[in-house]
Parts: C-alpha cells; sequence; structure tokens
C-alpha cells in the first residue's frame, strides 16, 4: 500500500464528520486519544520478557481475579491519557471498582468511557493475543457523572472499538455507520484503514466455546453443541470447525474476519450468575461492533444491546457473531425446557 494512498484513522475520522456530521470533535478526539494509548499498551505487550510487564501484580482486582501487571499498567495508561483532554465526565473499568471521576484540574465532558483495558490477561505470559476493548456512552446528567451514569443499554453507546495485540496490532471501530479496521504502522506510530467495511457472514462453519465446560451447561447450549459435533451424520448434515483462544478480542476478530459464532453461556456451576463475560466493557461494546457488521448478539433470550444494566461490573450469557447461528441457538433457548 503505497504511503500517498494510505487513509489513516485520522483521516477516516476528519471524513465520518464531514459525510455523516455524526462525530462530534470531542468524540473524535476522545477516539484518537484512546487509539494512541493503545499503541502504548501494544509497545508494552510486544515487550514481553524483554520489558518490566510480565508476570502478576500481586493484587486482585475487583473481580477477584489476580491481576497481571500489564494490566495494572494498561489500566493507568487509559487513565493517563484521557484524564485531561476536557472531553469526558468520568471513566469506569474493569480493574476499578467504581468510577473514575475527572480530577477537579482538569475540564469535563459529556462523555463516558468505559473498558477492560487488557481482556485476555490470562494468555499475556505465553504470547498469545490478547487485547483492549472500549464503549462510549453520553453522560445523562451533563458532567457530572455518578456511577449510575453508566448504567445505560448497549444501544446508547456512541462509539466503541477494540485492539487486538496479535501478530499485528488491529484496532477495529464502530461510531454507528458500520465497522473499520485500523493496522498499527509501528515505524510511523499511524494507524492506517486496512480493513474497511468489516462483515460477518451470515453463515458459518466455525464456532468458539469453551467445550471443558460442556457437562456444566444447560439443555439448549447441549443440544446446540452437540449437533455441531455430529457433523455431517446429524441434523446439521456439515462439519463444523472448533477455535477457543481463551482472549474475547482474539476470538471475536477472528469472527469479523471470516464469520464464526462466539459462545461463553450461563452454566450451572453460577447459578446466581448469567456467565463470566462482563456487560458494561465486553459483551455490549463487542456487541455493538458485531451488529454493525450484519452479526447478531443476544444472552440466549434477548437482544444484548437492550439489556438494562443494574451494576457496574454485572456478567452476562453471550452468543454473537453469524446472524443465523446466534439466531438459531436464542431459538432453542426459547423452545428449550430449562430456564438459563
Ligand atoms: P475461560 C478472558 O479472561 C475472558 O474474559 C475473555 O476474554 C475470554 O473469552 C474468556 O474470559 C475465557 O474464559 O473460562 O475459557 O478461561
Amino acid at each position: 500500500m503505497s504511503l500517498q494512498r494510505r487513509t489513516t484513522l485520522t483521516k477516516y475520522l476528519i471524513e465520518q464528520q464531514r459525510e455523516n456530521n455524526n462525530l462530534p470533535a470531542d468524540l473524535r478526539l476522545l477516539i484518537e486519544v484512546v487509539a494512541r494509548a493503545c499503541k502504548l499498551i501494544s509497545y508494552h505487550v510486544s515487550k514481553g520478557a524483554l520489558g518490566e510487564a510480565l508476570g502478576t501484580a500481586g493484587t486482585e482486582n475487583v473481580q477477584g481475579e489476580v491481576q497481571k501487571k500489564l494490566d495494572v499498567l494498561s489500566n493507568e495508561i487509559l487513565l493517563d491519557a484521557n484524564e485531561w483532554g476536557g472531553n469526558l465526565a468520568a471513566m469506569a473499568s474493569e480493574e476499578m471498582e467504581t468510577l473514575f471521576p475527572i480530577p477537579s484540574k482538569y475540564p469535563r465532558g459529556e462523555y463516558l468511557l468505559v473498558f477492560d483495558p487488557l481482556d485476555g490477561s490470562s494468555n499475556i505470559d505465553v504470547n498469545v493475543s490478547i487485547g483492549t476493548i472500549f464503549s462510549v456512552l453520553r453522560c445523562p446528567n451533563g458532567s457530572e457523572a455518578t456511577e449510575d451514569s453508566f448504567l445505560q443499554p448497549g444501544t446508547r453507546q456512541v462509539a466503541a472499538g477494540y485492539a487486538v495485540y496479535g501478530p499485528q496490532t488491529v484496532l477495529v471501530l464502530t461510531t454507528g455507520n458500520g465497522v473499520n479496521g485500523f493496522t498499527l504502522d509501528r515505524e510511523l506510530g499511524s494507524w492506517v484503514l486496512t480493513h474497511p467495511n468489516m462483515r460477518i457472514p451470515e453463515d458459518t462453519r466455525e464456532y468458539a466455546i469453551n467445550a471443558s465446560n460442556a457437562r456444566h451447561w444447560y439443555p439448549p447450549v447441549q443440544q446446540y453443541v452437540n449437533e455441531l459435533m455430529a457433523g455431517k451424520t446429524g441434523p446439521r448434515q456439515a462439519d463444523f470447525n472448533m477455535r477457543w483462544v481463551a482472549s474475547m478480542v482474539a476470538d471475536v476478530h477472528r469472527i469479523l474476519s471470516r464469520g464464526g459464532i462466539f459462545m461463553y453461556p450461563a452454566d450451572r456451576r453460577t447459578p446466581d450468575k448469567p456467565g463470566k463475560l462482563r456487560l458494561m466493557y465486553e459483551a455490549n461494546p463487542m456487541s455493538f461492533i458485531v451488529e454493525q457488521a450484519g452479526g447478531a448478539a443476544t444472552n440466549g433470550r434477548q437482544r444484548i444491546l437492550e439489556i438494562e444494566p443494574k451494576s457496574l461490573h454485572e456478567r452476562v450469557a453471550v452468543f454473537l457473531g453469524s446472524k443465523n447461528e446466534v439466531e438459531r441457538v436464542t431459538r432453542y433457548h426459547e423452545e428449550g425446557t430449562t430456564a438459563a
């Protein structure tokens, strides 16, 4: 791709602002700052054992999960990058119990940024792809945010994206006008549009689920996955392939790139929790992106983006990706005899 003909993230956002006029300058700035923070996170991730950031931080996050040094560092990078710009009322993160209000020494703005600074961190030390996931909402009460300000359904997101730190570092973004992917040119430090208008095929022959949990699944998921595993000899009369990276960003990026269905269902181990993944900073941003790319995303019962959040760190069952497969597994839940 010649240097002259490349579209950078900045050029793309300015063209979006000009064409759709739905990209206020403050939101464009916010996206560019988050993208810049992801460049710095990518730098630290790619240093691996040559840097200071592998291993555990010796602390636990609000979820009770052991924090990796890179989890803590990535969270700090996003906070430091975004606290001074004047476009945010507050931030929230998987790594922080409650919201992070913008310090009084800085001006505040009308947006809320919520993120998983480094998703899939169990893969960090074994050099498997990980990523940053972010979601942008408007603050309903101006720039005075409370934790409740964040508790909005995913349909209210004004932007969402992720950066996948893999063989390439790729930023995937939606502002409600489709999905576009930008590859990081490390030598020039710029994000280059390499995946314009990403679309998810409505059908697929590839599924992603942690099959070691099969004995805990409720019947609708067991029925659906058993049919996939039966292949040509079963009711689907086709062979299916399985992939599970245990890094949502990597699995979702594969689905955006070639189709598939990603599942993290509720199961019998935690009848009080509807699954492992978090609504506000994993399921909602990924569902916005997937729907904007022509896919679907449900919790087995309803559209994820229509769920009314009750708490900042609430969990949700996730079925997302190729539309016809998500609709099938959701139908099995509706027809199912046991509530998921
Ligand atoms: P399991 C990573 O910890 C994560 O939140 C997602 O990125 C990933 O899809 C899932 O959990 C993996 O969970 O139970 O397979 O380790």
